[in-house]
Order: structure tokens, then sequence, then C-alpha cells
């Protein structure tokens, strides 16, 4: 059954496979008989440049990558560099010549900090991301060929609360009353309750899919992805010179690899206000699984947007520091929160559609931790200290996230 489904869909194209997701989804499926094609601008090295920032882990040019993966498995991997929210006719042709039966569309400007910078980062923002997506949904329908879209999204598009119950995957159950005292039972999108410019750019490519699918029937397959930590998959192990990029910086990097890096400096552990966020998170090693069980279970033609909530674990973030400061000696400063978000909340998601189809979750628990820090450990003499703290605040009245001698602070 699992070769049946592989014969069927051979080539995958990776929008945005230069990324922290995108590289070592491309190697693992390329590693996993997939033909992978990335397409991707670099935009993301780019913005490198203009924060003078940069990954920890020593990331090496497209061109090194792909000679290395070739010289260790034999495998090629194509490459176009291309803007898929500029340059329609080139994502067209190239759709049109590969003719994959995949797209995995990871291409978007991912930082929420990033994306409230200023009001040229929220333009920017905006423009990329939804003209990304739509350019993609408008070539699939112009090439005429049936083209799986799978998505990352986000589990910000819910927002972080709810009234006690699970999180839905993506649709809610709901009953009107009718005028005749009738109640009728629906399903509609989980309303969009963004925190964020990055965060809204994901709730409005959830309505590009509902109406593409519905007008043009795309197939479409849309992650609800929570937090990704970690760094490695065993393919990008294979050689430092395959090694994923590991953001740390106010902007980009994530809240836990964040904490790890710090420990592994020596940089207090910066929790945002009380700490009392809760976030879904999950491993990069889970991402590339789930990305490969999206693609062998794909919607059938006539059915709806298929949504998955990607995330294995949730966590409080003042309870991730404290795991991380146990295991490294590491202390807590709790800094001004830069962002517009609830101090406290709960989170409750389902996530039972990948543990159906056989994902088996990597959790905090598996000692990955501590790999993890080896890894921040390694590379901690690359790291720039000065572009640790969070400067980008959500509103004029916030204050940056950087620490202070005045800062509570635990071991
Ligand atoms: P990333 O910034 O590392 O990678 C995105 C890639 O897309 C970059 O290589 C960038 O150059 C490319 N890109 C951006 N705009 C492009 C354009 N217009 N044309 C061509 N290429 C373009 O981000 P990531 O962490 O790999 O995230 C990938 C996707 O997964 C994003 O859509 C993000 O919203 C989603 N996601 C990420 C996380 C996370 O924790 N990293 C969590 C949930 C969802
Ligand atoms: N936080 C801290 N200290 C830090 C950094 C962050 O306390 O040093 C807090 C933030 O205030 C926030 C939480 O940790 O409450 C998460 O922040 P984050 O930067 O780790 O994650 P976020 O901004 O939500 O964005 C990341 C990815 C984004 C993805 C999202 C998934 O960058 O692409 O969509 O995670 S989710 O959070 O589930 O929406």
């Amino acid at each position: 059954m699992e070769n049946e489904k592989k014969e069927k869909t051979n080539k995958v194209m990776i929008l945005g496979g230069d990324g922290f997701c995108g590289w070592p989804t491309s190697l693992h499926l390329s590693n996993h008989g997939y033909d992978v094609v990335i397409v991707d601008n670099l935009s993301r090295r780019n913005i490198d440049n203009e924060l003078e920032a940069g990954s920890l882990t020593p990331i090496q040019p497209m061109g090194v990558r792909l000679r290395v993966w070739k010289e260790h498995t034999g495998k090629q991997i194509g490459f176009y560099n291309s803007n898929i929210a500029k340059e329609y006719e080139t994502l067209l042709q190239v759709i049109q010549r590969e003719r994959p039966d995949v797209i995995v569309h990871f291409a978007e400007q991912r930082s929420a900090p990033y994306s409230m910078k200023s009001p040229r980062h929220k333009r920017y923002t905006v423009d990329n991301n939804l003209n990304a997506t739509h350019n993609v949904l408008c070539a699939i329908v112009e090439s005429g060929l049936d083209i799986h879209l799978v998505h990352l999204g986000t589990m910000g598009v819910y927002g972080y609360g709810t009234a006690g119950m699970k999180i839905p995957e993506g649709y809610l159950d709901i009953e009107v009353p009718t005028e005749t005292g009738e109640r009728i039972h629906q399903q509609i999108l989980y309303p969009a309750n963004p925190g964020s410019i990055y965060h809204m750019t994901k709730t409005q490519d959830q309505l590009f899919f509902y109406y593409y699918n519905k007008n043009d029937g795309v197939r479409i397959t849309d992650l609800h992805q929570g937090i990704v930590w970690g760094t490695n998959i065993p393919e990008t192990m294979q050689d430092e010179r395959l090694i994923n990029r590991f953001d740390y910086d106010g902007d980009y990097g994530t809240v836990l690899n964040r904490f790890l890096m710090q420990a592994a400096v020596g940089y207090p552990l910066t929790v945002h206000g009380t700490g009392g966020q809760t976030r879904a998170f999950i491993h990069i090693r889970d991402t590339v699984r789930c990305i490969q069980l999206a693609i062998e279970n794909p919607p059938e033609q006539g059915d709806r947007v298929m949504i998955f909530n990607q995330m294995t674990e949730t966590h409080r973030i003042r309870d991730l520091a404290q795991l991380v400061s146990e295991l490294t000696g590491a202390p807590i400063a709790y800094v001004p929160d830069p962002r517009n978000e609830a101090a406290e909340n709960d989170l409750h998601v389902k996530n039972e559609l990948f543990l159906s189809k056989g994902l088996n979750p990597t959790t905090l628990q598996d000692g990955l931790l501590e790999e993890v820090i080896e890894i921040a450990k390694r590379y901690a003499d690359r790291a720039d200290l000065s572009k640790i703290p969070a400067t980008s605040t959500w509103t004029k009245h916030q204050q940056p996230g950087i620490p202070t001698l005045e800062q509570p602070m635990r071991a």
C-alpha cells in the first residue's frame, strides 16, 4: 500500500526549501524515494543580512548543500531561485516543466516579531505571504495539473485560548437555531484569532484555500503547526555541510531553541512577562514525518480542505524555562513582554489525525533536549549575544524584552 502511494506520488516541489523546516523536509523526502525540486528566493538569508544576525549553525550556500547531498546519496535535488510572490510567470513555467504531484508550501515570512517591527515589515509580510499563497493556487489551476498542495499553516490561526474545550482540527461544530425552532448542525472554519501581522497572513491563507478548493476543486492539506524546536534530523547529520539552520536572535529565534542556546552561552533565559503563555510544540523530526504522512494521505478529489493540527505537546513558557534551567543551571530572567498577548492561557489541542496515521511523537522527555543543548554548546562561539534581546514591540507603549539587573532572576 505504502509503495503503491509512493509510485503515484513521485515528484514533490518544495517552496521555501532553503529554510529551517524546508531544508530537512527536502532531504527527508529525497531520502525516502521522492524526486525533489526546491524553489526559494533565499529571502531568509537576505533578512539575516538586514538584521545583521545569522544561524548559530554554519549553514552552507544552496549549491554546496545540493552537491554534498548528491555526493553522499547519489540523489539529485533540483533548485530554482525565484520569488514566488512576485514572479508568477516563472512559477507557472516551473510547475509546467516539473509537473509535480505535490507542492509543499513553506515560502512565507514566518517571524511574528519581524512582522511587527515597522510599517515596512508589516507591509512586506502581507505582500509576500498573501501573494505567495495566491500565486501558488492560481498557478496550480492555470497549469491544469491535479496537484496536491500541502501548506504549512500555524496553530496561531486559532488564537491560544478556548472555553476549556480542545481546539479541533480546523473545523468547529456549530448549531444554528432557525426561526421555526429547528436546530441546524454545521461545521465552519474555526474562528480566526491572529496575534500578529504574520499570524494574520496565515488566517487569510485559509480563505484562499477555502475558495480555490470550492471553486476549482484544488486538493489542499493545511497543516496548523505549533512551534518547531530542535535542529537536525538524521539526513542533515550525515555531513556538517548539510546542517540545518538554528535561529536564536530576538526576531527569528523561537522560544525553546532560544532557551537552549541561552543556557549554552550563559545568558539568562528570557521569559516574557509571567511566562504563563501556553503554546504547542513539535520537534523538527516530527515536522518532516508529518509532511510525509500528509503527502501519503491526500484528500480525494471533491474533499474539502483537509486540516491537521501538527503539534505533539503543549507547555507553559515558564515551565519550559524551569526545565532548561534544571538541566543546565541557567538563571531565568522575567523580562517585559514585548508582545500584545494574554499573560496566562490554557491550551488544549486535538491532534488525532496524525496519531491515527502512525505518528509516534518525539517528546521533550526523550532526552532530545540534551542533544540540542549539545548543538548549542558546540557552536556557542558563533553566537552574537547582542542579537538575543527581543526588541520588536507590538505597540508603541511596550518595552523590549531585555533582561536588566533589576529583573527577578531564579537560578
Ligand atoms: P524559514 O524562514 O526558515 O523558511 C522559509 C523559506 O521560504 C526561506 O528559505 C525563504 O527564503 C523562503 N521564502 C520566503 N518567501 C519566499 C518567496 N516569496 N519566494 C520564494 N521563497 C520564499 O521558515 P521556517 O521556520 O522553515 O517555516 C516554514 C513555514 O512553516 C512557514 O510558512 C511558517 O509559517 C511555518 N511554520 C513554522 C514554524 C516554526 O516554528 N519554524 C512553526 C509553525 C509554522
Ligand atoms: N517568548 C518568551 N521568551 C522568548 C521568546 C518568546 O517568553 O525569548 C514567548 C513569546 O512571548 C510567546 C511564546 O514564547 O508567548 C512563543 O513565541 P515564539 O517566538 O517561540 O513563537 P511564535 O512567535 O508564536 O512563532 C513561532 C514561529 C511561527 C509559527 C508559530 C507557531 O516563528 O512561524 O507560526 O511559532 S504557534 O506559536 O503555534 O502559532
